[in-house]
């Protein structure tokens, strides 16, 4: 489950994250495209005292969100992009923290896949995303981004996406990348589309706005349960 700062206040965020531990999600992402400091690291803090134990992870817009406050930092490196400040810059700047405060990293490689409109990473970044009937492109970027050392794939169609990133990408990218975790996120807002990344052979489905917005814990439940299969939802 995704909380996104600029979205949910800290008390929102917690009841979110409280709901989300109900429904059987595994844990929580923080991050934003456009986001000041602080609210992430409220957003961090509350949710950590809300629900203790429920895995934390940051998913920064830029080193202007690093919290220590956060199990583990997914150090996203937009490899499906060709700006040198969202591939190296951003984690240059972020050395000083990280020398501060030894928070466990994952090396990521982010790919941006069309979602069907610009959504704001891509307005952000201003990188532009790989087709979404390529899979074979975009399974050239993660074998490049493991080739290079890279931890975990990232498949993202953009927050509130129209379209989530297709089947096809998500198979093509499994098998450049066996063994290496892999998230898809994006526009999925139905329990049916939750299930389909998960059988193509995502790791992790992220959802944020289907739940930010729906706020329906049932059907936060149904999408936890279409991923992880009847029995496992806790
Ligand atoms: C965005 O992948 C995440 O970075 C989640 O997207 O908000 O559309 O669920 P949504």
């Amino acid at each position: 489950m995704l909380v996104d700062p600029s979205r949910s206040e800290p008390r929102e965020a917690a009841r979110i994250a409280r709901e989300a531990r109900a429904a059987g999600a595994v844990g929580i992402l923080i991050g934003s495209s456009f986001d000041g400091t602080r609210d992430t690291q409220l957003v961090a803090r509350t949710i950590r005292e809300a629900v203790p134990g429920f895995p934390v992870a940051l998913f920064p817009g830029s080193a202007m969100q690093l919290t220590e406050e956060v199990d583990l930092v997914l150090l996203l490196s937009l490899v499906s992009g060709r700006n040198p400040q969202y591939l190296i810059e951003e984690h240059v700047r972020a050395v000083p923290f990280f020398q501060r405060h030894p928070v466990a990293t994952l090396s990521t490689g982010y790919i941006l896949i069309d979602g069907g409109r610009v959504t704001s990473v891509e307005a952000v970044s201003q990188t532009r995303p790989l087709p979404a009937d390529k899979p074979e492109l975009a399974a050239a970027h993660a074998t490049a981004a493991r080739l290079i050392g890279m931890q975990a794939i990232y498949l993202e169609a953009g927050s509130g996406a129209p379209r989530p990133v297709g089947t096809e990408v998500i198979r093509a990218c499994r098998v450049a990348v066996p063994g290496l975790p892999l998230f898809v996120g994006g526009g999925i807002k139905t329990p049916a589309q939750a299930g389909a990344a998960r059988a193509a052979g995502a790791d992790f489905v992220v959802v944020g706005t289907a739940v930010e917005e729906g706020g329906v814990p049932g059907e936060l439940r149904a999408m936890a349960l279409a991923v992880r299969g009847p029995g496992t939802t806790r």
